[in-house]
């Protein structure tokens, strides 16, 4: 007999069914016992006697047979009468390490993750990550219709891409390598190497000393590149595109999950561009709030979308036109004024989750740059090399898959949006 999901349920005369999925609750009443049956796709309410569920116990892994009836009193307006239940997975615990069946938190988010596969057994916690599933699928989409190609680039590398120490080392045959920090390089090179436009989904390493609720050691990064730009308002545009693409992409896909989170996305997003500095002076006037040098702190983040959102009644906003002094080597200076760069990050509800730019594309221009700045020209030959050969104008951005989840479900910690975080603490599970 072939396994029907519960979301495939329906009413169907005497015939039987077959069913898999965990026991997720017991009722055992004096005339009739029910068992809530969870499988990947929905809960069910089964009519069980008290011979049948003698023995079970919360999270046994069954299979059941029986027979799908109409009854409104039950929560989805059908039920199943078993009329077989096997148990295909035994439990061996003495008290389940917190509730499941409810939506009530008892447990803390530090506990949910020691026991991550009991905890995404709870439906909204599951439903996190449908929801990034289809941010993932909704980014493949539009960028391959928009004739974007996926690559796949090394997390192993010789050398950071972003500047600054926060990489992590790997004994690599006894020569020190390290965990990639973005796919930077490797993305602007598939340009020049004829690709033009790329995307990667993949993960980026971090070794930032900061254990907070916006960062991950390890993260998905879902970058794009792309060649022959007028400049980066072509990539702020193509991320607008795609932002309004996902929107109603998952409107279409997770309404369940988004009401469950008490979501509702907006049907369109007009996403203002404001210069950094201008921010800043926004900040000090009607905040007194004063930002650090060529950026803006959390608060100040926080801050400015109370601004951005009463003024211009969105949740994003672009900063643009960061200083080349906050910039890595590879961001490209603006024609009049080298600085500042053709730069943007993008703020969603307070909290950067893109970063990116036009890039330097003249070969003479980056080497250049790169002794400026004191970097060791040799040890990025293989980068260099491709910008020898006809470079084309070209930038791209990075949105953190973690980050955008979170703030889209309003989460309030990363580590919620990753199945398996690594944060500073946490190398299990
Ligand atoms: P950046 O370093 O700003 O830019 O990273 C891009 C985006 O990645 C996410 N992100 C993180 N998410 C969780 N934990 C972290 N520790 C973390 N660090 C970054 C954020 C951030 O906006 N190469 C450039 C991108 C480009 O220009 O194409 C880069 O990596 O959402």
């Amino acid at each position: 007999m072939k396994r029907i999901y519960i979301k495939d349920l329906a009413v169907n005369g005497e015939e039987t069914v077959l069913l898999k999925g965990w026991v997720h609750k017991i009722r055992d009443l004096s005339h009739v016992s029910f068992i809530l049956l969870r499988d990947k796709s929905g809960i069910i309410q089964l009519v069980c006697t008290k011979e049948q569920i003698k023995g079970l116990r919360l999270e046994n892994a069954i299979e059941v047979k029986g027979v799908v009836h109409a009854n409104e009193k039950a929560p989805k307006g059908i039920e199943v009468e078993v009329t077989a239940i096997e148990v295909a997975g035994k439990v061996f615990y003495d008290k389940l390490p917190f509730e499941i069946q409810s939506y009530k938190e008892k447990a803390t988010l530090e506990t949910q993750l020691d026991y991550r596969t009991i905890s995404l057994r709870i439906p909204k916690k599951k439903a996190i990550f449908r929801v990034q599933n289809e941010i993932e699928t909704a980014f493949r989409a539009f960028f391959k219709s928009n004739y974007f190609e996926e690559i796949h680039t090394p997390k192993i590398t010789h050398s950071g891409t972003e500047g600054g120490s926060e990489v992590f080392t790997v004994n690599y045959f006894n020569r020190r390598a390290f965990l990639s920090q973005s796919p930077q390089f490797w993305k602007q090179m598939m340009v020049g190497a004829g690709f033009e436009r790329v995307f990667e989904v993949g993960y980026a390493y971090r070794a930032e000393l900061h254990n907070t609720w916006r960062h991950l050691n390890e993260y998905v990064s879902l970058d794009v590149e792309m060649g022959f730009i007028k400049d980066e308002t072509d990539l702020m545009n193509i991320e607008e595109k795609f932002l309004n693409y996902l929107y109603k992409y998952l409107k279409e896909t997770c309404s369940e999950e988004l009401r469950l989170f008490n979501v509702e996305l907006p049907d369109e997003l007009k996403i203002p561009r404001i210069p950094l500095a201008e921010a800043q002076e926004i900040l000090l006037k009607e905040f007194n709030k004063k930002s650090p040098v060529g950026n803006i702190d959390n608060e100040g983040e926080a801050l400015f979308h109370k601004y951005i959102k009463e003024k211009y009644n969105t949740d994003f906003v672009f900063l643009t036109e960061y200083p080349s002094a906050k910039r890595p080597m590879y961001a490209m200076e603006c024609e009049d004024n080298a600085e500042i760069t053709n730069s943007f990050d993008l703020i969603f509800k307070g909290v950067e989750i893109t970063t990116g730019g036009q890039r330097i594309h003249d070969y003479e221009v980056l080497k250049a740059k790169m002794e400026r700045l004191g970097i060791k020209v040799e040890d990025f030959d293989f980068y260099l090399d491709t910008f020898k050969y006809g470079m084309p104008p070209h930038g791209g951005f990075a949105i953190g898959l973690e980050r955008i989840t979170m703030q889209i479900l309003n989460l309030g910690n990363i580590r919620e949006a990753a199945l398996f975080p690594r944060d500073m603490k946490r190398l299990t599970p």
